[in-house]
């Protein structure tokens, strides 16, 4: 029997991977996308295939996370196997200006899509995407059982989402599990996001358009690892005999300029002539350092990393390279 996978989130970083690696293994998998005023389909444009064929594995369907009764009627018309929440408001910074929003968005949403699962009595696993974020101010390495101390609304609604997910788990005996998955970056990435800001920002300096990079704080420590590794790990945890909680993480630590030096050092830039500070980039709370101890995943799941920083750091550069290069031929 062809197993059937819900993805929210599919036209993000993580859904479009996740995508890939379901079909490859043969899923049916449904995406819930959101009506947009022009397409937010790019991420997934690889797949049309999949999409338009006669007989379609990838379906797309028109849902929003405050939208309750939508994602009954879709569950209740999909009925899959397995759903992966990945939908979220997921920009810590723009949660500190619209933490309302967040909070719904990225806290109640989890709540409206647990409770639609309940109320049809749909029998599926659930993994609910939890965030180091989570953890913020609690000092490294961070685990399973190490307290939570959210720096922001974008935290906070996590850290509500993480709880509500464990409470179906215990009250409702429902196969629920919690990837707190450590910062996870890719070419896919939002451009809004460092990592990808920063190499974008390098490609289009290489290619000879002259410009500043403004940047907010280069001293927060973050543990790097590539996406597309890391939607392997949240398949896992649902085959998994029992559902659990998981840190996903590479254990390694690195600062934004060490990030900056890497990527603008790949092009053969020196980044000292091309950064400039600006404060709209900072934080009212900031996450100070974030280093993942991801030994339970390795045990339990025979998950590790493969790709550490200075791979992700190269690989994202090229790739912006590439696609700013083939700009220019155009
Ligand atoms: P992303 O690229 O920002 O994607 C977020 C997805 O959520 C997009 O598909 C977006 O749709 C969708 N979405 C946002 N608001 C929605 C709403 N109201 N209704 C329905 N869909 C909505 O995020 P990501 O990096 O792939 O991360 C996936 C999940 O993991 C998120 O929950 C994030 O918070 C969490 N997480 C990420 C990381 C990381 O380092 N990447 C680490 C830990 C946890 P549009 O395309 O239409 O905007
Ligand atoms: O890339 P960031 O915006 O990621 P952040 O805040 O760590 O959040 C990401 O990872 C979380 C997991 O830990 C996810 F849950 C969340 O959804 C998201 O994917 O910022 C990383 C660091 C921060 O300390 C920030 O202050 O980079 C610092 N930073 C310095 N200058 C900047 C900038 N961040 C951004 N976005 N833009 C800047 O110009």
């Amino acid at each position: 029997m062809t197993k059937k996978a819900l993805i929210t989130g599919v036209t993000g970083q993580d859904g479009s991977y996740l995508a890939d690696l379901l079909l490859d293994k043969g899923y049916e998998v449904h995406g819930v996308i959101r009506r947009a005023s022009i397409s937010n389909i790019g991420r997934l444009a690889h797949l049309s295939a999949a999409l338009d064929a006669e007989e379609p594995r990838l379906h797309l369907h028109y849902g929003d996370l405050t939208d309750g009764s939508r994602l009954i009627a879709l569950l209740q018309q999909i009925q899959p196997d397995e759903v992966y929440h990945l939908a979220a408001q997921s920009d810590v910074r723009l949660s500190f200006d619209q933490p309302e929003f967040t909070g719904d968005v990225t806290g109640m949403g989890t709540t409206r899509i647990l409770e639609a699962i309940r109320l049809i009595k749909l029998d599926c696993r659930f993994y609910q995407a939890s965030s180091s974020e989570m953890f913020g101010s609690a000092p490294p390495p961070q685990k399973e059982s190490t307290p939570l101390w959210p720096r922001s609304p974008y935290g906070a609604a996590k850290t509500y989402a993480y709880w509500v997910a464990r409470n179906y788990r215990e009250a409702h005996s429902m196969f629920v599990a919690n990837g707190i998955l450590f910062n996870h970056e890719s070419p896919r990435r939002g451009k809004a996001f460092v990592t990808r800001k920063i190499t974008h920002a390098v490609a289009q300096i290489k290619a000879g358009y002259d410009r500043k990079l403004y940047m907010g704080n280069l001293d927060s420590v973050r543990d790097w690892g590539y996406a597309k590794e890391y939607v392997e790990a949240m398949w896992l945890m649902l085959q998994a005999d029992e559902p659990s909680d998981y840190v996903i993480a590479t254990g390694t630590a690195y600062t934004v300029k060490d990030f900056v030096e890497q990527a603008f050092g790949h092009a053969g830039l020196d980044w000292q002539k091309y950064v400039r500070f600006n404060d709209r980039y900072l934080r009212p709370t900031e996450v100070d350092s974030l280093i993942g101890d991801a030994s339970k995943a390795a045990v339990e799941l025979g998950w590790k990393p493969k790709t550490l920083m200075p791979e992700l750091v190269s690989l994202m550069v090229e790739a912006d390279l590439k696609t700013v290069l083939a700009q220019l031929s155009e």
